[in-house]
């Protein structure tokens, strides 16, 4: 209750920032998208997204901290794209989100609003959250994705219902859990699971983007499996507006 109350003054007073996690194309090493991230930094505490997105869903509060990191980012990204090249940006969804009023028009708003165009926007979901309030949540971001807007399976292969969610739902992109990708030139197993998965997505006609990219023997074996793109530490960490910035100039 303490942090509830805490959160709701934190979004009054603005703690909350978001950092941006540069995605590349392997093929090329270009960035061709980030991931926006919530930071709170209460106070001078730093608070994981997993201890107080949990409350924040709770709460409720998850909705006008979503729409706010929505709009922002949306934002931000597109005054990227005006001045070096069209990447595209990420966001991760709540479930509470998703099934709130007016959540697919906040999301034509923050478009329109930013001039960002809806096919450089993917919204990211897990496949739980399309077991719970499944038909609804379902129609919702197939209502999103008719704006142009597309699709991500975030964590995919650790759901219990992978396979059946690809057919059901209508999405652009899967995004390899690290639990696989930590397991490249390491563990056989894994290996294995990691290139069925990208030949499964491409079969299917999907992006594939490997998560978790901590090494460079990750990163060679993810090329040599024609895995479409990665993210990691190895990569670029999350990092502030201004580092991404930077980056897009430098990289020019
Ligand atoms: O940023 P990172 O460690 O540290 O994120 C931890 C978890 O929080 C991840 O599962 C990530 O998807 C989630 N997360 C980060 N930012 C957001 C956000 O803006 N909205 C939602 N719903 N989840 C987020
Ligand atoms: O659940 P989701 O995929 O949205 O979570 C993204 C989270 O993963 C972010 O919080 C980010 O900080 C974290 N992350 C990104 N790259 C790496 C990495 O290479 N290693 C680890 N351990 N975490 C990472
Ligand atoms: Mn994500
Ligand atoms: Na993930």
């Amino acid at each position: 209750l303490e942090l509830a109350a805490d959160l709701q003054r934190a979004l009054i007073e603005q703690q909350f920032a978001i950092e941006y996690q540069p995605v590349v194309d392997l093929a090329t090493s270009r960035v061709t998208a980030v991931e926006a991230l919530v930071r709170w930094w209460r106070g001078s505490v730093f608070v994981p997204p997993e201890q107080f997105l949990g409350p924040a869903e709770d709460t409720g509060l998850i909705v006008p901290l979503s729409e706010w990191i929505l709009r922002e980012s949306c934002r931000e990204v597109a005054a990227w794209r005006a001045s070096s090249w069209d990447i595209g940006l990420s966001v991760n969804l709540s479930a509470r989100q998703i099934t709130a009023p007016r959540f697919v028009e906040t999301v034509a708003e923050a478009l329109e609003d930013s001039g960002l165009p809806a096919s450089a926007l993917t919204l990211e979901v897990i496949e739980e959250m399309l077991v719970e309030d499944a038909e609804e949540t379902i129609s919702r971001l197939s209502e999103l994705r008719a704006l142009g807007v597309r699709l991500a399976i975030d964590d995919f292969g650790t759901g219990y219902a992978s396979l059946a969610f690809l057919r059901q739902l209508p999405v652009d992109m899967i995004k390899i859990d690290p639990s696989f990708v930590e397991g490249l030139g390491r563990d056989d197993t894994l290996t294995l699971l990691t290139r069925t998965i990208v030949r499964l997505g491409h079969d299917l006609g999907l992006i594939v983007v490997a998560e978790g990219i901590e090494r460079p023997e990750q990163l060679e074996q993810l090329r040599e499996m024609g895995c479409t793109r990665g993210q990691g530490f190895l990569v670029a960490r999350p990092m502030a507006a201004k580092g991404v910035d930077s980056l897009m100039r430098t990289s020019l």
